[in-house]
């Protein structure tokens, strides 16, 4: 009795969003009402891992206490002035962080679709302005398996059927290139009017796709010797989740144009933000960009506190250490349903192999019977991509878990 009493309580909140919400997602059937780091519990109180964290946006652990402190204490004073107005704190967040990641300018919008459409913006205005390329004839490159959100910008980019089937016409400019693959990328460059390369040191939404090691410097290279900019999209990669805090530090590459969101919050509210020296950022003069909220005195309080915990509580070792405890624990299960192990960091995946296509999906429902949350992506593949404060006995627990939970696919 009391377990159909918990489970209709659940099921009347999946109702609620069913009836009332867009069906544009299709989530496990677990409903959330509390986090405290690596932890969520439902609204029965069941305690879970957390082997997503929001699609890496909160790196720093669920409700991270220094970063609500900050929240609350800023939410007090002042939220949101606008852009009309100058803040107390867009231009000390703006020192802070490009002093952080080494840029000159800083440029403030919300989620990271809008920072990938802010840098594509700024690569076709140095395009006209800087290379010489003529009017409206700028290209951007991108790979293949390329995830950015879904805008009509970042669909027209996309190769995934489900992205950007349905939704067309599509936007001009944009050309692909096989992702890890530098020949097909110095061909594409031969086009003088290509202006840019967007890029995601790891392909997140494509399934953990790690490419070869070089392949990032030799892509810095490339763009260097054809005058292109690189644009790197450290949304999912960047801040500590890879073992480094950006992705591109394990090639010590430097981009032209360096996108971050997600845990830039640490998952508190939409903060995404884009970094280039002034002769690419100073090519947007007023009234030319912008966004209501962004650069807000909320989100610049906020995002100051999430980087400064990054560096704080060492999240970029923790990641390197404890991705390599996954992984080789993972391994170590020689279970045949599994295929690969693959990540850098906390950034991991598990592919399955099984004859049922829904392998994945059921592992994951299992997954969430024994207090572990993860999500499927592209059928086969798991992520599994935990808060970076997990430590070791907890990446042992999870590993138990996952032991545990393969048996329903036997
Ligand atoms: C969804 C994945 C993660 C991103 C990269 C830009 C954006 C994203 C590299 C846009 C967003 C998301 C959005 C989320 C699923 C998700 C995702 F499954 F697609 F790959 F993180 F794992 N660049 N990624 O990964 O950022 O505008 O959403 O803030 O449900 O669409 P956004």
């Amino acid at each position: 009795m009391q377990t159909h009493t918990q489970s209709a309580r659940s099921a009347a909140y999946l109702q609620l969003e069913e009836q009332y919400g867009a069906h544009n997602y299709h989530p496990l059937p677990v409903v959330l009402e509390k986090g405290s780091g690596i932890y969520l519990w439902d609204v029965e109180g069941k305690r879970y891992m957390d082997f997503l964290s929001g699609y890496s946006a909160v790196n720093q652990g669920h409700c991270h206490p220094a970063i609500i402190a900050t929240l609350i204490e800023q939410a007090q004073k002042l939220t949101l002035t606008s852009r009309a107005f100058h803040n107390n704190l867009l231009g000390e967040y703006a020192a802070y962080i490009t002093r952080y990641f080494g840029y000159d300018k800083v440029l403030p919008m919300n989620t990271g679709v809008e920072g990938g459409e802010t840098a594509i913006k700024l690569a076709r205005r140095w395009a006209y302005t800087r290379k010489g390329v003529p009017e409206n004839k700028a290209k951007i490159v991108f790979a293949n398996g390329n995830f950015w959100g879904r805008t009509l910008a970042a669909i027209s980019a996309s190769t995934d059927p489900s992205s950007y089937k349905g939704f067309g016409p599509y936007m001009p400019g944009f050309e692909l290139v096989p992702y890890n693959d530098t020949q097909a990328l110095e061909k594409a460059f031969q086009d003088k009017h290509v202006a840019a390369f967007m890029v995601e040191p790891i392909q997140g939404e494509a399934g953990v796709v790690i490419p070869d090691e070089g392949y990032l410097s030799k892509v810095r290279a490339l763009c260097t010797e054809y005058q292109v900019l690189l644009i790197a999209d450290e949304i999912q990669t960047g801040l500590a989740r890879t073992g480094k805090m950006l992705a591109c530090d394990h090639e010590n590459v430097r981009p032209d144009i360096l996108i971050l969101g997600k845990a830039l919050s640490g998952g508190v509210l939409p903060v995404s933000a884009v970094l280039a020296d002034d002769e690419i950022m100073l090519g947007i003069q007023p009234g030319e960009h912008g966004s209501t909220y962004g650069g807000n005195p909320l989100a610049c309080a906020v995002a100051m506190k999430a980087l400064a915990v990054l560096k704080e509580e060492k999240m970029a070792e923790n990641a390197e250490a404890m991705g390599k405890v996954l992984r080789d624990a993972l391994a170590g299960l020689n279970s045949p349903f599994i295929h690969t192990v693959r990540g850098k960091g906390l950034l991991n995946a598990i592919v399955i192999q099984h004859h049922n296509p829904e392998a994945a999906w059921d592992l994951c429902m299992e997954l969430m019977q024994h207090g572990l949350l993860a999500k499927p992506t592209h059928g086969d593949k798991i992520r599994l991509a935990p808060p970076l404060l997990i430590n070791q006995t907890q990446i042992t627990e999870a590993v138990a878990i996952i032991q545990q939970s393969l048996n329903v696919l036997a």
